[in-house]
């Protein structure tokens, strides 16, 4: 009971004011009644229309005049114009074979010398803090212009997540964890930091999925109430998404992946990682989720707004 109490969260939040102080323009913008602390979730937002708190004259290159895309092949770049069709697309060896070993190289010294540490079993979260590198990679000027443009927003560098066994995640859509008003405000940007198979479990994913309603609290009955976050399991979310898997026919694909390959997913592409089968390999990867700059950022299931920085 003691973690729903949504008093809890806001007391760690007050601690928190330069992490969550971005929120008070949007909220003043919005005429929301919130100070940085409070708890927020969909239902505050339910009211509001989605771009008042884009400014009109954001200056954002459009994906055809980006250096990337310019700089790929005829195929790739109709493979990139499907990206609202399809809401993934796959940049092919981003990552030179050089600067990936240098990563995991990074990762390895860092957990040699106590640095960084598995959480939530195998999740190296926010190594960005701790390695140049792997921030400079999530920071590259090239990469976020080319996602700006798919967010249609200045694209803003939350977290990194790395991986050195599968993370074996059943389907999700970020948008339950990384949830933004205007919904679609996020970004995820997975690696492969070495070659993937069916054997080490790899991303799995359903194209067009995004293009279905975003799943949220009031979706399984999870809303809660004016003290409480909802009562629901996070087992009950995940079951949700399967039987919509199910019931609309969504048709899966799983990510052979070549060391260095990108992959960038829609805020509300359902994916996830297979059964990582065969444990004597390892499966590194990494992932960077990013927001976009002109949205309220917050966890839907435990109504808290993002800390950011
Ligand atoms: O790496 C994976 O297997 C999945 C990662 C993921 O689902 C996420 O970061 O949202």
């Amino acid at each position: 009971m003691l973690f729903r109490l949504k008093a809890l969260y806001s007391l760690y939040n007050f601690f928190n004011k330069s992490k969550l102080k971005h929120n008070l323009p949007h909220y003043q913008k919005l005429g929301l009644k919130k100070k940085y602390y409070s708890p927020l979730s969909s239902i505050d937002f339910k009211n509001f229309k989605p771009d008042v708190l884009k400014p009109s004259n954001l200056n954002i290159t459009p994906l055809n005049q980006t250096e990337i895309f310019k700089n790929s092949s005829p195929e790739d770049q109709n493979h990139f114009l499907d990206y609202s069709k399809n809401g993934y697309l796959i940049l092919k060896n981003y990552l030179s074979n050089q600067s990936v070993n240098d990563v995991n190289l990074e990762i390895d010294n860092l957990l040699k010398t106590g640095k960084i540490k598995f959480v939530q079993r195998n999740k190296l979260m926010f190594v960005l803090k701790q390695s140049q590198l792997i921030k400079s990679i999530g920071e590259d000027l090239k990469l976020k212009k080319f996602l700006n443009s798919l967010l249609n927003d200045e694209a803003v560098l939350f977290q990194s997540i790395n991986f050195i066994t599968g993370s074996e995640q059943h389907t999700h859509s970020d948008s339950v964890h990384m949830t933004t008003f205007p919904l679609g405000g996020l970004l995820g940007v997975w690696v492969a930091l070495e070659d993937i198979t069916e054997e080490n479990g790899p991303l799995h994913y359903y194209p067009g999925s995004h293009l279905l309603p975003y799943y949220l609290n009031p979706d399984y009955n999870n809303v809660g109430n004016k003290w409480l976050i909802g009562d629901k399991s996070y087992t009950e979310y995940e079951d949700m998404l399967e039987t919509k898997v199910k019931e609309k026919n969504l048709q899966k694909l799983v990510f052979k992946a070549n060391k260095g390959d990108l992959l960038i997913w829609h805020a509300n592409l359902m994916h996830g990682g297979e059964p990582h089968i065969n444990k004597n390999k390892t499966r590194k990867s990494m992932v960077f989720h990013y927001y976009a700059k002109h949205c309220i950022c917050y966890h839907e299931i435990k109504q808290r707004p993002a800390l950011i920085g």
